[in-house]
């Protein structure tokens, strides 16, 4: 059973949303990948989304770019949360994506990430909270994740000249 499904629009997402899959698979929570194109599979991507619910996929994590609509029609069609992650385009840096994804219509909610690698590491992280509510075990990995990120920010004082 994958608990969160990493969904992009292409290939060429992959080297971002690469960071989203290591985090969780540091965090131990399965999931799976897919790449499904909003405009050019467009079939795909709604009976993806219906089927949510019954695949047992309890958050969704979606990166596109450029007219990014990946993330909102995939939220038009399932009441599971959706992250969306802004992947940084080469035109207009990732604007165009941030913008597409966060501004959705009342109704149909998306948890819009920051642009990039730090976006899709973010939604790993967000999705572990999600999951961690129903989920000590998972709380735990997460309360030690951010104790980990602590300790290394107070170690890198040490690398000052
Ligand atoms: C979006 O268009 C994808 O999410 C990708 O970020 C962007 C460009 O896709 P490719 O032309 O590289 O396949 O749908």
């Amino acid at each position: 059973m994958n608990q969160v499904a990493i969904v992009m629009g292409s290939i060429s997402d992959w080297p971002t949303m690469q960071s989203t899959a290591a985090i969780l698979t540091e965090l131990q929570i399965p999931f799976c990948k897919r790449i499904i194109s909003a405009h050019r599979m467009p079939q795909t991507l709604q009976s993806f989304a219906q089927q949510a619910i019954t695949e047992q996929i309890d958050v969704i994590i979606a990166g596109a770019g450029g007219a990014a609509h990946l993330p909102g029609m995939l939220a038009a069609n399932t009441t599971r949360p959706v992250i969306g992650v802004p992947i940084e385009s080469h035109a207009l840096h990732g604007i165009d994506s941030l913008l597409s994804i966060v501004q959705m219509p009342a109704g149909v909610p998306v948890s819009t990430m920051a642009i990039g690698t730090a976006g899709a590491k973010n939604a790993a992280l967000q999705a572990a909270s999600i999951l961690a509510l129903q989920d000590r075990a998972l709380q735990q990995r997460l309360t030690d994740y951010r104790a980990a990120q602590t300790q290394r920010s107070v170690e890198s004082e040490a690398q000052l000249d």
